[in-house]
């Protein structure tokens, strides 16, 4: 069984790799190059009752009831399968994005390993909540909760960091005996695919994976989540498509985990070290190319130390090194497509017009070759800008910040919580008080001091406002992938 049958990346339903339908395909482009690399097989709404229908089947021929051991020992063997197919994942995921060789090996495979670990430990570890209740007369009831899978879990992912989000999401579904649908971005098709393999590989039963590719409105996406065979969705991506896939779920009232977009503040107080804080910066800024939903757009410096940061920023936004992605050497690859591209460039317009400082970037390198078909961005930072222009309010989604002084504490955090999203922020300082008093001052779900994207797999992630609707890792991710039944027990 292979997931690439030539030039095509297929579906994946009740264990097969499905054949593709010629008039159904659509061209997958490599973005360092602007070149097709394979052609996607667009499932149609039949192969999506299909895949329901397996997955339900999986459940009730005995999956939803194995073993919590069983389960665990499953994800272990996919963690290790992938560690010995590593350099595969990472071709695969280099092919549909372009990113760096060196950040698909250690962030996103990597994370793929251990998101599985995680959970297989997670799940193993948990235990269920019981009360002893007191009642009149001197007679107690036992109340405890059994927690059984959702079901059938329909799981949409973005493309920025495909396989790491794909395994955050699945890993958990699955120690907790769901069988899913999962329909990746159409822009990066293959290590989801890949992963099939993988798990059958390691033994999971045919109708608990399921993949099938397609676009949002009116294709793939949209016909899973208004499945009426679904039972809950998980959904990473734009804040736009949450609120269409929230719609689209509200008639049937399942459950839903939304993990959103962001527009995340960094705040840099005079006293931090230098240094230290524009290597974080600039990870957090330039990372996969800006294409995180935890990275930094805005920028709030402490006054008497904005030149020296807005200077030493500039200078290793300079030194990032644009190029092949297999180049060991290279630090950042190209936006996704050339779609996305020009919805950055009309942020860089729109700076412009707002009367923004260019401090460095802000068009389009010539990188030569065959490069020069690709979608690639210059690393821009701006200033000049305030919290009432759209380029401080909206996610860009680009290698692009604005950088914005302040004078006191209040005002940093004042500027920092205005915005209607609330996923991430960091704050940059030596008085460690002081960072953790404006570190839980921040409306977000994650805040960092003194560090950025520092994860550990078993703390609640998410966002509020706009960034989201509850929250996954460790046991939030158990909480959304079960449904308790409650046991009350007259003693
Ligand atoms: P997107 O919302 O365009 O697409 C996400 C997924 O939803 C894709 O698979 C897409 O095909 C599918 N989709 C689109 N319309 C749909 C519809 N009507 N019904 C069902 N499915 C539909 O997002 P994107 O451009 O792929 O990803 C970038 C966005 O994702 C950014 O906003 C970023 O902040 C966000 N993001 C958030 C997190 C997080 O953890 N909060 C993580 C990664 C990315
Ligand atoms: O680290 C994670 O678990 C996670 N969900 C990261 C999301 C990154 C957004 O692009």
């Amino acid at each position: 069984m292979t997931a690439d049958n030539g030039r095509w990346i297929r579906n994946f339903v009740d264990g097969k790799f499905v054949e593709p339908d010629e008039h159904r395909g659509f061209g997958k482009v490599d973005p360092a190059t602007g070149a097709v690399h394979a052609r996607v097989h667009e499932a149609d709404r039949p192969l999506v009752d299909r895949a329901v229908a397996a997955a339900r089947r999986a459940l009730d021929d005995g999956w939803a009831s194995t073993a919590v051991r069983e389960r665990a020992a499953l994800l272990r063997r996919a963690a290790d399968r992938i560690e010995e197919r590593f350099e595969e994942f990472v071709a695969a995921e280099i092919a549909d994005t372009g990113k760096p060789v060196t950040q698909a090996r250690e962030l996103d495979v990597a994370r793929a390993v251990s998101n599985f670990r995680t959970f297989a430990d997670v799940v193993a570890a948990a235990g269920q909540e019981s009360f002893l209740t007191d009642l009149a007369g001197g007679r107690q009831a036992l109340n405890y909760a059994v927690r059984k899978p959702l079901g059938v879990v329909a799981v949409i992912v973005p493309w920025n960091l495909p396989l790491l989000l794909l395994t955050w999401k699945i890993a958990p579904a699955l120690a907790c005996g769901n069988a899913v649908v999962v329909k990746p971005s159409e822009e990066t098709p293959g290590t989801a695919t890949l992963l099939a393999e993988v798990l059958a590989e390691v033994g999971l039963p045919a109708g608990v994976y399921n993949v099938l590719h397609g676009f949002g409105a009116d294709s793939a996406g949209e016909y899973v989540t208004s499945h009426p065979g679904i039972d809950g969705v998980t959904f990473t991506g734009s804040s736009a498509t949450g609120s269409h896939v929230m719609k689209t779920v509200a008639p049937r009232v399942r459950p839903v985990s939304f993990e959103l977009g962001g527009k995340n503040a960094a705040i840099v107080f005079d006293d931090v070290d230098i240094d230290e804080a524009l290597t974080g910066l600039t990870r957090s800024v330039f990372s996969n190319t800006g294409q995180v939903c935890l990275c930094t757009e805005r920028v709030y410096v402490q006054r008497s130390v904005f030149d020296e940061i807005a200077g030493g920023l500039v200078e290793r936004a300079r030194g990032l090194r644009l190029g092949r992605p297999l180049d060991e050497a290279t630090t950042t690859g190209p936006l996704i497509s050339q779609t996305h591209r020009d919805k950055v460039l009309r942020y860089f317009e729109l700076a412009e017009q707002a009367g923004a400082e260019v401090l460095t970037g802000g068009g389009v390198p010539r990188l030569g070759e065959d490069l020069d078909g690709g979608s690639w961005i210059e690393p821009t930072l701006w200033t000049g800008l305030t919290n009432a222009d759209r380029v401080v309010r909206e996610e860009i989604f680009g290698p692009v910040a604005a950088l914005v002084p302040f004078d006191t504490e209040a005002e940093a955090i004042a500027l920092a919580n205005d915005t209607d999203y609330g996923l991430a922020a960091s704050v940059w300082t030596n008085d460690l008080r002081r960072g953790h008093r404006v570190a839980q001052s921040m409306d977000v779900g994650m805040a960092w001091v003194n560090t950025w994207f520092l994860r550990d797999l078993r703390s609640p992630f998410g966002g509020a406002g706009l960034s989201g609707i509850g929250r996954e890792g460790g046991e939030s991710s158990l909480h959304f992938y079960t449904e308790p039944t409650n046991v009350c027990v007259q003693l």
